[in-house]
């Protein structure tokens, strides 16, 4: 049976479906890069709150702005936006819901003017993004807008024809105010630290090059709280397509697997309203950096700190990696030494537990989180989640070994294209070319690697971590044995 609007209450006579109407749903919320983390995350949390608090005014038009979410696009709008939830608990139980609080989804490659109509409607209180950590535009060495970008030039030059986030954004708030409309907030759900400061910074940078009185306005009128968000979702497999149809009979396209762990913790601070997610477990609180600085350092670098070794070993799951006495202490050793030291105190958390539930949620046999997931768009991804680690540990004298191997193992990794079983590895990077031909000089240079300014940054100006550095990545390419070369780095630890 096709999962739509029309068989669903057929379908609920085996799985929970909507208990709401969802014709009568208002889009309160435009939320642009709906993939599987948002499904699993914030369009659960409103599911949840629409169903038991009936809700109404927070159904979600999700947008895709590139011509990569045509695919998302056609599943959504096949399945009239509801797609199937599958949480995998560590024991083997598996519970699935039929999610209904996307009501709608607009590509806006193909209809521009109606993805900002939706943003400036007077129903629409949030825009919130999941356009992942590349998506903010901003040089990683200098924190400043990338002007650079051609489709920042493009839509600079015609800003009829928006093409990036920034675009989309100023051509409805702009409207909105020529309405006199209050603005939406911009609610950026991404794990960057200080999403929301970040994401007004560039914002700002964008429309002052455009229309410095709507830049202006924006400034006064526009909130963008900082969100720690979190729930770990692998990607979606073939396997698991089958599986409801085999089992549930349900023909879902794209449904979302996801861990039982789920956390959003936001600054309370809205320009329009904002649903009652406290309702449903959400955290408000008024500063969040605790909270996203423990979560990106330790939950997101301990992926990478996992996931790079483990994908050159050859280990294919997160799980795997955890299982591996070598990669677990490992881990742990980067957590405890690199990472604590600097967090400090967290109110109301402890620290020593947060850390060993991470180790808990990593072993979760049933969620197969693919190391591929977690090393694509590394070069992203690590300025933001481990290279800070290192820079703050630089300043105060803390150790920096492991997060040292861990970017020179990064290195071997771009490098090799293939696994230490000599099996091919695939590398997904917006800078994939970059990432190659740097790592590439490597062996006539040992410190190639690190010219690459926009992701280091300021890193090489460190005696201390270019020489921990250059004799790192000279081991990991004369050992070829990256999990021996773990092991010895522990020492004692074993
Ligand atoms: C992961 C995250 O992409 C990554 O590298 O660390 O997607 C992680 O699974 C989520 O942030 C969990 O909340």
């Amino acid at each position: 049976m096709i999962l739509n609007e029309k068989n669903l209450s057929a379908i609920g006579a085996s799985l929970p479906i909507p208990k709401y109407k969802r014709s009568t749903l208002k889009t309160g919320i435009v939320h642009i890069g709906v993939g599987g983390f948002h499904r699993s995350h914030q369009a659960f949390y409103l599911h949840r709150l629409i169903q038991e608090n009936t809700e109404s005014d927070w159904g979600i038009c999700g947008v895709g702005l590139r011509e990569a979410d045509r695919n998302m696009f056609n599943v959504l709008n096949r399945q009239d936006g509801l797609y199937t939830l599958i949480t995998q608990h560590p024991n083997g139980t598996t519970e699935n819901e039929i999610i209904g609080s996307i009501s709608e989804y607009l590509l806006a490659v193909d209809t521009p003017q109606e993805v900002i109509e939706k943003m400036a409607h007077p129903n629409t209180k949030i825009v919130s993004l999941t356009i992942t950590e590349g998506g903010y535009n901003f040089n990683a060495t200098t924190g400043e807008f990338n002007f650079e970008n051609p489709d920042v030039r493009h839509e600079l030059a015609h800003p009829e024809e928006p093409k990036t986030v920034y675009g989309y954004l100023t051509s409805a708030l702009r409207k909105r105010r020529s309405n006199s409309l209050p603005p939406f907030t911009i609610m950026s759900c991404d794990n960057i630290q200080h999403n929301g400061t970040i994401a007004r910074k560039m914002l700002l940078a964008f429309a002052k090059k455009q229309d410095s009185e709507l830049a202006d306005w924006i400034e006064k009128e526009v909130a963008f709280p900082n969100s720690m968000v979190d729930r770990i979702t692998p990607v979606t497999t073939q396997e698991v397509i089958s599986d409801l149809k085999d089992v549930h009979n349900l023909e879902d396209q794209w449904p979302v697997v996801c861990e039982p762990f789920i956390q959003w913790v936001v600054e309370d601070n809205f320009s329009n309203g904002r649903p009652p997610l406290e309702k449903v477990g959400v955290q408000f609180v008024s500063d969040v950096t605790p909270y996203e600085k423990m979560k990106i350092r330790l939950l997101n670098a301990g992926h990478s700190v996992l996931g790079i070794p483990g994908a050159i070993h050859g280990h294919l799951t997160i799980n795997d990696c955890i299982n591996d006495k070598v990669f677990a202490v490992f881990m742990r050793h980067f957590m405890d030494e690199e990472v604590t030291p600097i967090l400090g105190e967290i109110e109301g958390i402890d620290i020593e537990k947060y850390k060993d539930t991470l180790t808990e949620r990593f072993s979760n046999p049933n969620i197969k989180d693919g190391v591929s997931r977690i090393c694509s768009e590394s070069s992203a991804k690590l300025p933001k989640f481990l290279i800070p680690t290192i820079e703050e540990n630089l300043k105060t004298r803390g150790q920096i070994k492991c997060a040292t191997f861990i970017l020179a193992a990064w290195c071997y990794y771009s490098d090799m294209g293939k696994n230490e079983n000599g099996l091919s590895l695939e590398i997904i990077d917006s800078q994939k070319e970059q990432l190659q031909k740097a790592a590439n000089r490597t062996e006539a240079n040992w410190t190639a690697f690190l010219n690459l300014q926009d992701i280091f940054g300021k890193l090489t100006d460190s005696q201390r971590f270019v020489s921990e550095y250059t004799t790192a990545v000279q081991l990991i390419y004369k050992r070829k044995n990256i999990r021996a070369l773990m092991k010895e780095l522990l020492g004692s630890s074993f």
